[in-house]
């Protein structure tokens, strides 16, 4: 049995954490069948994920705790750096990820969402990294991610030291979440961006991805060169002919082969 489902629909793949009695809260098994699941994307047929939980209460509320509370040193980091191995093939797929958090997303929880390249939320979404509160520190990748994600070393220290948790609308605020929905709304958002996303030309998305991720890793610089070899490549494609004669020849009907 699968915690985690997968569901594609027009080039769109919804994949679902659903370990609902926990809050699905990420074990071994929850992570395993993320990372099989993830796996399993073909994303030259896929073109956006959205990644939620299932219910209404809890994107995940972390990682679990009852299996984490008798670890050592070695198991500690062995477990970190199985769940950051997974949330970096995620930050790192080649296709846009979108990070619907329809409720919890508590530490563990947190940092998965921060590995997407978009989070949108429900109004009833608490978000925060409470690992010091349980005598630990943030151990899949929040200690990083946080700061860059919303651009405040202040406010992502005070996070992660006060462990307390944030609202939707403060989460919004902090620019950790892009927007806020009604609950019963928040899946046919996504949707409709996964559709915006997948309309346009599949491989400049997949560019502008990769120049996003490594450039930010690195020397302004440096990042300007990867920049503008991911922008040259376009040009050996065929949808940028399609893109560019669809505007001057005043075609609304742009045809993007993934070609
Ligand atoms: N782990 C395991 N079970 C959890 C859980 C979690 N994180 N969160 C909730 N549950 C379970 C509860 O134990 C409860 O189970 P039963 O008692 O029914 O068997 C069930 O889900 C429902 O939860 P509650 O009854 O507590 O529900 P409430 O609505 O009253 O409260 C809550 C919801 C989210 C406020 C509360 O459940 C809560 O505070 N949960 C813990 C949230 C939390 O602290 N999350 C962060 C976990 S720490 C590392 C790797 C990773 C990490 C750190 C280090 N290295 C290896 C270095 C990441 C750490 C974390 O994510």
């Amino acid at each position: 049995m699968s915690f985690v489902k997968l569901e594609i629909c027009d080039e769109i793949a919804v994949i679902t954490i659903d370990r609902q009695k926990a809050l699905n809260a990420l074990n071994k098994q929850v992570l395993n069948n993320l990372e099989n699941v993830f796996k399993s994307i073909d994303v030259n047929q896929v073109r956006v994920v959205i990644l939620t939980g299932a219910g209404k209460k809890a994107f995940v509320a972390g990682a679990d705790i009852s299996e984490m509370h008798k670890m050592n040193f070695m198991e500690g980091k062995e477990f970190s750096k199985y769940g950051n191995g997974i949330f970096r093939r995620i930050e790192l797929l080649s296709i846009p990820v979108i990070a619907a958090v329809n409720g919890f997303a508590l530490g563990g929880g947190n940092e998965l969402a921060m590995s997407c390249d978009i989070r949108i939320c429900s109004e009833n979404a608490l978000f925060g990294q409470p690992e010091t509160c349980l005598g630990i520190i943030p151990g899949f990748g929040g200690t990083q991610r946080l700061s860059r994600v919303i651009g405040s070393l202040s406010k992502a220290k005070e996070l992660i030291y006060t462990g307390k948790t944030i609202g939707a609308q403060e989460a919004l605020r902090i620019g950790l979440v892009s927007a806020v929905y009604k609950q019963e709304d928040l899946l046919e958002r996504a949707l409709e961006m996964a559709r915006n996303i997948a309309d346009n030309a599949p491989i400049a998305v997949k560019h502008a991805k990769y120049a996003i991720n490594y450039g930010r890793e690195m020397f302004m610089k440096d990042a300007l060169d990867i920049e503008a070899i991911e922008f040259a490549q376009c040009f050996e494609t065929a949808d940028q002919v399609e893109g560019m004669d669809a505007f001057l020849t005043k075609r609304t009907d742009r045809n993007f082969m993934n070609k």
